[in-house]
């Protein structure tokens, strides 16, 4: 297999070189116009109050996985998965000190679980793989909230099937408030000037139905789309009645980079980054989100022109070198495609500017950790990626061909359920040095812990990266050292996770676990 000629490589995929190497263009035709349809706001789920016999109340979610059929595109309906619904799930709120109880019901007719994605969680609460929900079964996590207000979300993390799973549907946003972001004024209505927003790219089927990994770059680069949604909303529009919105932005996309910015240039502030509220807003007008991240903006639309919130080229120049993983980087990055029209009505209600100071953040030092643990990020140069019939686990990967075939490892493992790949004592702080060894970025995602970023490739990180973060992207051949503590939860037999949130590089082995000990 070390000779194979693209030719045979394309043959042996069945497609052709057109269709391999061009990747879906979000379509161009999204002009004002065609913002058609009101933004669908989920459905807010604060919890029933359940009182325990003479114990402290628990806020009880019941979470219902269910197969359904949504309306996307004319071409017909597509088979879809939700929570509590026929796609995504309802935005979950609830507050620091809480007790939650999840019932978590998998009716889909595979196996599933749900990961809270952000949450300082037991290692055996936290939804990874572990603990998998087999079909028709049941998972009740309960735990206690113990970490700061944040834009948090929750989506499956089945071995394997993540990918698969999250494109159909399964994913949420929660938001969580604390004393502490009661008494920062900020728009805080939900769905009236307090936004959620999933983006999130599709591609569909002739039938209407999701195309999801039918082609070689899928494997390589992860599942992207040529049709963006927002919440579930194809061609976006939301009708402003406050002079600023607050805008809580997921990137819930399989694979997609967004380079955030408004089409007239307009300044905006980021408020908060991944794990809660920045110390002050930062004024931006640009901002990169990669899959798994979250950021809040402050948008003023005081002036009541319609603007469009859109993803722009990027400046990130990838290196060209021969096969199919360079054209797809540069032609992803090339992209420009809108997001969201927010159209401002009449008699906008006046509401105060951003804060000053939005809270305090404890220092970040790399002199509070006690050790350097090192990850390294590699993509396979393997030429045959998988198969249609699941992921490839590296066994299949050969030497021709380009980056992204057979597997893809940390630390030159592939994930595996039953290799512990570290321990660390509880307690300990923790440096993480990830190194990027591949050509394109990956977003590094950690369980279990908010870390902060201490730099990049040395350098101090961009205000907007001060915060908390769990999700943090590496740049191809960047360097980047972030700051954990691991303060709860020793556990002897659950694992939390970390990988690359590039679903579909996940699910075919960029993942590793660890467990956290009373004696590392
Ligand atoms: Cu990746």
């Amino acid at each position: 297999m070390n000779s194979v000629t693209r030719r045979q490589l394309l043959k042996m995929f069945g497609v052709s070189a057109a269709g391999m190497m061009s990747l879906p263009l979000i379509a161009r035709a999204q002009t004002a116009s065609n913002f058609v349809n009101p933004l669908l706001i989920p459905p807010l789920d604060t919890g029933t109050f359940m009182q325990e016999d003479g114990g402290v109340p628990r806020r009880r979610f019941e979470l219902n996985l269910q197969k359904g059929t949504s309306l996307f595109v004319p071409q017909g309906e597509t088979a879809t998965l939700g929570i509590n619904g026929n796609y995504l799930g309802p935005t979950l709120r609830f507050r620091r000190g809480d007790i939650l109880d999840i019932q978590v019901n998998n009716r889909i007719g595979e196996e599933s679980v749900l990961h809270w994605h952000g949450m300082h969680v037991p290692p055996r609460f936290d939804g990874g793989p572990m603990q998998s929900i087999a079909d028709g079964e049941s998972w009740n996590p309960v735990f206690d909230v113990r970490q700061q207000a944040a834009t948090l979300w929750y989506h499956s993390h089945a071995m394997h099937k993540t990918g698969s799973q999250v494109y159909h549907g399964l994913a949420g946003m929660m938001i969580l408030d604390d004393e502490v972001s009661d008494g920062v004024e900020l728009p805080s209505r939900y769905g009236v000037d307090d936004i959620p927003l999933i983006l999130q790219d599709k591609r569909f089927n002739r039938d209407g139905s999701f195309d999801y990994m039918s082609r070689y770059g899928d494997m390589m680069i992860g599942q992207h789309g040529d049709v963006m949604m927002v919440n579930g909303t194809v061609s976006p529009f939301f009708e402003a009645t406050t002079d600023k919105v607050r805008l809580r932005i997921l990137n819930g996309s399989n694979a997609r980079l967004f380079h955030l910015a408004f089409n007239d240039g307009r300044e905006f502030q980021q408020i908060a980054s991944d794990g809660g509220l920045l110390e002050k807003p930062v004024p931006l007008r640009r901002l990169m989100l990669t899959p798994g991240e979250r950021a809040e903006f402050l948008v003023d639309v005081s002036d009541g022109k319609p603007v469009i919130l859109r993803s722009e080229p990027s400046d990130n120049h990838f290196p060209v070198f021969p096969g199919a993983l360079s054209e797809l980087m540069r032609a992803m990055h090339g992209e420009s495609f809108d997001v969201l029209e927010i159209r401002p009505l009449a008699n906008l209600e006046r509401l105060p500017p951003a804060p000053g100071v939005l809270v305090t953040l404890p220092a970040a030092s790399e002199s509070m950790a006690m050790r350097t643990r090192r990850m390294r990020l590699n993509m396979g140069y393997g030429s045959r990626s998988g198969s249609g019939k699941g992921p490839g686990l590296g066994n299949r990967s050969g030497q021709g061909g380009g980056y992204g075939g057979g597997h893809f490892s940390i630390n030159g493992r592939v994930m595996t359920m039953n290799y512990i790949n570290e321990r660390v004592k509880l307690g300990d702080t923790e440096i993480w040095e990830i190194f990027n060894d591949t050509p394109m970025v990956h977003p590094f995602h950690i369980h279990g812990n908010q870390f902060r970023v201490l730099d990049r490739n040395g350098a101090p990180p961009p205000a907007q990266e001060t915060g908390y973060k769990d999700t943090v992207h590496v740049n191809a051949r960047e360097t980047v050292r972030v700051l954990v503590p691991f303060t709860d939860f020793a556990d002897q037999m659950h694992t939390y996770m970390y990988h690359c949130h590039t679903l579909e590089h996940e699910d075919r082995g960029m993942m590793g676990q660890f467990l956290v000990t009373e004696n590392g």
